[in-house]
């Protein structure tokens, strides 16, 4: 689809990716952090400089027993009605039909749609993000016991970016944990301070790519000596916790996960929130954008 927005994008693309034959490594040219820290805002001043150094916060047991309570039920019901529903917000792992991740479900669940709201929420995404914010994209990640299959390293924003048209990193995740986060079932890997550099990944996007990247990911991969060298910088940190802990994590942090082979899910909600003063134009990839439920352009 080449329309003259499009052709626009792609000229004043700041972040190219899945065009060169190369990759490479460039620096960020936007922000972490919008907003300058007071006595008011809702993180303190070391927190918020732990996220700018290193892309991600935790924030343990954040939420009480009794609100993960409520939840986790909810997240039970979906799980058994999508055991055999078939919907377009549901994505099957890659290797068996066990529910890999709801999509929407700050749009299409009551109790999601609440937590998306939650005043403990909006308020540091808003002074992280230094505006008003909206959902981008939320999903609820199974991760079931057993079966659920790993997350391959990348960032957010640069599929974000090529796939949805998101122009500029003011976008953040949080991902709450519904299920204890351990070290043997499956949690969130960080690289800290990844978020300060951009890869430019090789391999152009096949169309509708989307529906085979959710359940395992081939382009916009970023590519081995690239995570090497991030690593080898920054290091690699796994925040694990009870249930009712977050992690606050930069669109652009390169992040990833490994199977579950325990026995027990790691299931958790990710709320995306974006600036309002990033709305998302035309995809930088030229193409058809992926449809609403995985990237909100109805705002
Ligand atoms: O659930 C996970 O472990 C990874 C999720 C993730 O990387 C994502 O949603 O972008």
């Amino acid at each position: 689809m080449k329309t003259e927005a499009n052709i626009v994008n792609k000229v004043n693309d700041v972040y190219p990716s899945r065009i060169a034959a190369k990759p490479s490594i460039e620096d960020r040219k936007d922000p972490v952090v919008y907003s300058s820290w007071t006595e008011s805002s809702p993180l303190t001043k070391e927190q918020t400089e732990f996220y700018e150094k290193n892309g991600y916060l935790f924030l343990e047991e954040y939420f009480t027993e009794e609100e993960v309570q409520a939840w986790k039920q909810e997240l039970k019901q979906l799980q058994s009605y999508y055991k055999e529903q078939e919907s377009e917000h549901v994505i099957r792992e890659p290797e068996s039909h066990e529910v890999r991740s709801i999509f929407a479900v700050h749009d299409n669940n009551a109790i999601f749609k609440a937590l998306a709201k939650h005043e403990k929420l909006t308020s540091i995404m808003e002074y992280l993000l230094g505006s008003k914010t909206y959902i981008h994209q939320s999903r609820i990640n199974f991760k079931p016991g057993f079966t659920g299959k790993e997350f391959y390293w990348h960032s957010d924003f640069e599929t974000w970016h090529v796939e949805d048209g998101m122009p500029l990193m003011r976008a953040l995740s949080c991902s709450i944990a519904l299920e204890d986060n351990n070290h043997f079932n499956g949690a969130l890997m960080v690289i800290p301070g990844s978020h300060k550099s951009f890869v430019s990944c090789v391999g152009a996007t096949p169309e509708n790519h989307y529906k085979d990247s959710l359940r395992k990911q081939e382009y916009g991969v970023p590519d081995p000596d690239s995570l090497t060298k991030l690593a080898d910088e920054g290091g690699i940190q796994m925040p694990i916790g009870k249930a009712g802990s977050v992690l606050l994590f930069d669109c652009n942090i390169m992040h990833g996960s490994g199977s579950n082979i325990s026995p027990y899910p790691r299931s958790n909600v990710f709320m995306v929130y974006n600036s309002v003063e990033n709305k998302l134009a035309e995809p930088f990839s030229g193409q058809q954008p992926r449809p609403d439920y995985i990237a909100n352009r109805s705002i």
